[in-house]
């Protein structure tokens, strides 16, 4: 199994996007489980990724091919991710915050929370507090999950939750966040009620956050 791990996280590593399909499939009739999949493998890929670009060894261009190998393979994974639909749990409203393109954690995260019964609207990448606001007051989620992975647009963050105070929305709805550089720290510091250090903590804050609505 280390072996196959090995080779997907090269996969992605090397953004070689047209081996990740078959090797990803030989990966689970090999009967390796979607956890290791997920953590061993592919997302240990995207922390190689960042470290050789923080050390400036790769640039944009290749963090962006490594990138389109991990969305490919999440959405080869995704089926396997859902439990049963008709037990709905609640609703969460998921976006990346303005100023921010990334989105293979939230995407991940959404996907996880639909596959344990949560109903996801995603409104994508860089989103501005008013589209969040005009959506929060249409949709009425039970959550609203919000992802940075910019130290650059953290403060984004502390907005949205500013703003939904200034309307008096807060109280509506459960305010969960995430991404890399946030912490549980930063999260009590603007006021979220949670922070989610990955996609399975994400499941179980929004459980408990909807458990006490
Ligand atoms: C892939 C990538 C990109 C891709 C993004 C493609 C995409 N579709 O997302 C591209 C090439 C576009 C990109 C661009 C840039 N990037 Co970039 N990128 C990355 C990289 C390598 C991986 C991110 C990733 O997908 N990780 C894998 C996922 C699964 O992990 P995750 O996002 O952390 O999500 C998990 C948790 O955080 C959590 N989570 C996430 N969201 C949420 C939300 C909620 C509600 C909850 C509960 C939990 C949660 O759960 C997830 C699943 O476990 C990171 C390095 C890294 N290791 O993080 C750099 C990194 C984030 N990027 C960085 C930089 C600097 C940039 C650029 C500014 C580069 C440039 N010069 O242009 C631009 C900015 C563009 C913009 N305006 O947003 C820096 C940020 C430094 C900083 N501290 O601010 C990093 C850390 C690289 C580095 N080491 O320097 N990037």
């Amino acid at each position: 199994m280390e072996r196959i791990l090995e080779k997907i996280k090269d996969i992605v590593v090397g953004g070689r996007f047209r081996e990740i399909e078959a090797q990803l499939e030989e990966a689970i009739q090999g009967g390796v489980d979607l956890h290791s999949l997920i953590n061993q493998a592919m997302i240990a890929a995207m922390d190689v990724v960042g470290d050789r670009f923080a050390k400036g060894k790769i640039f944009v261009p290749e963090m962006l091919v490594s990138a389109k190998t991990m969305e490919m393979g999440l959405e080869i994974l995704q089926p396997l991710l859902k439990e049963d639909e008709s037990l709905s749990r609640g609703s969460v409203l998921l976006c990346t915050v303005k100023g921010d393109v990334h989105d293979i954690g939230k995407n991940l995260v959404g996907m996880m929370l639909e596959g344990a019964g949560f109903r996801v609207t995603d409104l994508g990448v860089d989103q501005t507090v008013e589209t969040v606001l005009e959506k929060i007051d249409e949709i009425r989620p039970d959550i609203l999950g919000l992802s940075a992975l910019l130290t650059t647009t953290m403060p984004e963050m502390q907005k949205v939750i500013e703003e939904l105070n200034a309307h008096g929305l807060r109280d509506r709805v459960s305010v969960m966040i995430g991404g890399a550089p946030i912490s549980a720290k930063f999260a009590r510091h603007i006021g979220a009620d949670a922070y989610g250090k990955d996609a399975a903590e994400a499941v179980a804050i929004a459980r408990s956050l909807t458990a006490s609505q």
